[in-house]
C-alpha cells in the first residue's frame, strides 16, 4: 500500500516535471563495512538513495519533496516537504519563512548534505541530541551583514535507538503523528566571517526547549544547546562541535573535533576524535576515533574510507571497531 502511494506519488511528479519547472536531483550511496566484532561480519549495503523534487512557484514561493527510496518504513521514506517563502514582506529583506518537515538550523553537521560530509558516520552527539527532520515552522533572519538568526517551532517527537545504552541515539523524530504536547522551540544565531581570500570562520550557537510526549509523558522536558563552529584556511578545515542537553531527568553531552586537509581533491585526510555521554549520571562513555579519507574524484563522486576505532570507556571493551568505505553519486 505504502509502495503503491509513492510509486504514484513519483509518477505524478514525474509527469509534472514535463510540463513544468520542476528540479529532479537526489544521491545514492553504496557502502561496504567490516566489524571487527568477536565474528567479523562484512557487508555489502546500500546506503541511501534519496530523491528530490524541487521548484519555484514564483520567485518568493519555493517547494521541494524529498524521498529516502530505500526506507520502506513510513517513519523514514518521506524525508522532507516544504513550502518555503522568501522575502514575503516588502520592506524586510533577509527574512525567511519555511513550513513543513525538514532539517532546521542546528548543528553545522547535522545541516551540511551528505557528499560533503568528510566522514561516513555522523556523530555520535549529534545523532544523539539533535532531531535529523522535524515538522513545523521555522523564521530565518539573514538582513544584517555575516549574521543569520532563526527561530523554529517543531513537532518534537522522538524515538530513541539503543535506548538506555552507552551507544543511544535518536532514531527517528520526522513523520510522527503530533502527539500534541508542548511543541519544541529552538533558537538559533550564527556568525560568518570571511578574514581574506580563501580564509574564513563560523561560530553557532543553538537552544531547544519541549518536551518528548512519545513516552507518555508530555510533562516531561527536554532541552539542548549547542555551540559548534570551523575555520576554514583555503585547504585546512578545523572544526567542532560540543552538544549538552537532557530528556526529563536524564543528562546528556558530548563533543566532536574534526581536522582534513586536502592535499588536492582526491586526496583529503581526516581525523576526528569524539565523546559521547548518553547518561552522564551513569557510568560509560563512547570515545570514537576516525582515521579517514575522502576523494572528490568528479564533481558527482565522493569515496570515502574510514577505520573508526570505538572504545566504551568504564565499561566492557567491546570488540567493535570498524572498516567503511562508500562511494557517493549525485544526481
Ligand atoms: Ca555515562
Ligand atoms: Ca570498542
Amino acid at each position: 500500500m505504502l509502495k503503491d502511494l509513492f510509486l504514484s506519488l513519483v509518477s505524478l511528479l514525474l509527469v509534472s516535471t514535463l510540463f513544468s519547472q520542476t528540479k529532479i536531483s537526489g544521491y545514492l550511496q553504496y557502502q561496504y563495512r567490516v566489524e571487527f566484532k568477536d565474528q567479523r561480519t562484512e557487508t555489502f549495503t546500500p546506503g541511501t538513495i534519496n530523491l528530490k523534487f524541487s521548484g519555484s512557484l514564483s520567485p518568493k514561493v519555493k517547494w521541494e519533496i524529498q524521498f529516502g527510496v530505500k526506507e520502506m518504513s513510513f517513519n523514514k521514506f518521506l524525508k522532507d516537504y516544504y513550502i518555503e517563502l522568501v522575502n514575503p514582506f516588502n520592506g524586510i529583506s533577509g527574512l525567511d519563512l519555511k513550513f513543513g518537515q525538514f532539517k532546521y538550523y542546528w548543528s553545522i553537521e547535522r545541516k551540511e548534505s551528505s557528499s560533503d560530509r568528510k566522514t561516513i558516520h555522523r556523530s555520535q552527539v549529534v545523532s544523539g541530541l539533535v532531531a535529523d527532520r522535524d515538522r513545523g515552522l521555522e523564521i530565518t533572519y539573514s538582513g544584517v551583514k555575516n549574521l543569520k538568526l532563526a527561530i523554529g517551532f517543531w513537532n518534537g517527537d522522538v524515538v530513541y535507538k539503543d535506548i538506555g545504552k552507552v551507544s543511544e541515539t535518536i532514531e527517528c523524530t520526522r513523520n510522527m503523528d503530533d502527539s500534541d504536547a508542548k511543541k519544541d522551540i529552538t533558537g538559533f544565531v550564527s556568525y560568518n566571517y570571511n578574514i581574506n581570500d580563501g580564509n574564513s570562520f563560523l561560530v553557532q550557537a543553538a537552544y531547544l526547549y519541549g518536551s518528548n510526549g512519545r513516552y507518555a509523558i508530555g510533562k516531561k522536558t527536554r532541552y539542548g544547546f549547542g555551540v559548534d563552529g570551523y575555520f576554514i584556511n583555503k585547504n585546512l578545515q578545523l572544526r567542532g562541535e560540543f552538544i549538552g542537553g537532557s530528556d526529563d531527568n536524564v543528562k546528556k553531552e558530548g563533543y566532536y573535533v574534526q581536522a582534513s586537509y586536502r592535499i588536492f581533491d582526491f586526496l583529503e585526510p581526516v581525523l576526528k576524535y569524539e565523546w559521547w555521554d548518553s547518561d552522564k549520571d551513569k557510568v560509560g562513555k563512547s570515545n570514537w576515533l576516525t582515521l579517514g579519507l575522502y576523494s572528490k574524484v568528479l564533481d558527482n563522486v565522493v569515496l570515502r574510507l574510514n577505520y573508526v576505532i570505538k572504545k566504551e570507556k568504564d565499561l566492557n571493551e567491546e570488540k567493535n571497531d570498524e572498516l567503511l568505505f562508500m562511494i557517493q553519486v549525485k544526481l
